[in-house]
C-alpha cells in the first residue's frame, strides 16, 4: 500500500482556503516523503490544461475530469497528486475517484467546508461582490450549485482551525491510512 500512488483531491467554495491547504500539504509531503508530489493548482490548470473553458456545468465537468485524469496518471506511476478545484458536481468528483481507482491508486477526498458566508466575507478577488451585484453570473454558491460531498474522507473548516492545523489533519489521515 505504501508504494501505491495517491490522489488527494480538495473540493470547496472559492475562498474556502482549499488552495492554501493544498499548497501546504504538497510542501509537507515533499519534505517528508520520497515520492514525487505534483500540485495541480487551480489557476495554473485553468491557464494551461483547461485554457478556454468557462464555468458552465459542461466546462466545469470537463475541467474536473481533466484534473482527475492527470492526477490518476501521476498516481499510476506511484506519484502523489494534490488537486484543488471547486469541483461542485458529485458526478465529476466520482469520475476522478474512479479514474484513480482504475490506475491502482488511492484517492482521498477532502471537503474544505468553510461556510459560504465566510468565503464571501473574505472575497479576495471581489467575485462574490460582483456576483451579488449581478455583474457575474454563475458564481458557485451564489447562483450556481455546489453539491455537498457525502463521500469525503475528511471534512475541514478553516474558520475553526488554522491552515497549518488543517495540513496536520490531512497528514494525520494519510499516515493513519498508510498512504505516507
Ligand atoms: C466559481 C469562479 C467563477 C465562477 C471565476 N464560479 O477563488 P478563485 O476564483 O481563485 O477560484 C475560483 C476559480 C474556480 O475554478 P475551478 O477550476 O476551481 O472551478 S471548477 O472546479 O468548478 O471547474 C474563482 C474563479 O475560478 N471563478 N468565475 N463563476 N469560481
Amino acid at each position: 500500500r505504501r508504494h501505491r500512488g495517491l490522489v488527494v483531491f480538495f473540493t470547496g467554495f472559492s475562498g474556502s482556503g482549499k488552495s492554501t491547504v493544498a499548497r501546504g500539504l504538497a510542501d509537507h509531503l515533499r519534505e517528508s516523503g520520497d515520492r514525487t508530489v505534483t500540485l495541480l493548482d487551480g489557476d495554473v490548470v485553468r491557464r494551461e490544461l483547461s485554457a478556454g473553458l468557462g464555468f458552465s456545468r459542461a466546462d466545469r465537468d470537463r475541467n474536473v475530469r481533466r484534473i482527475g485524469w492527470v492526477a490518476a496518471e501521476i498516481a499510476r506511476h506511484r506519484g502523489m497528486a494534490v488537486a484543488c478545484p471547486i469541483a461542485p458536481y458529485a458526478a465529476a468528483r466520482a469520475a476522478a475517484r474512479e479514474m484513480a481507482g482504475l490506475a491502482g491508486a488511492g484517492f482521498v477526498l477532502v471537503h474544505v467546508a468553510t461556510p459560504l458566508e465566510i468565503c464571501e466575507q473574505r472575497d479576495r478577488k471581489g467575485l462574490y461582490a460582483r456576483a451579488r451585484a449581478g455583474q457575474l453570473r454563475g458564481m458557485t454558491g451564489i447562483d450556481d450549485p455546489y453539491e455537498e460531498p457525502s463521500d469525503a474522507e475528511l471534512v475541514l473548516d478553516t474558520t475553526e482551525i488554522t491552515v497549518p492545523e488543517a495540513v496536520e489533519l490531512v497528514m494525520a489521515h494519510l499516515v493513519e491510512n498508510g498512504w505516507v
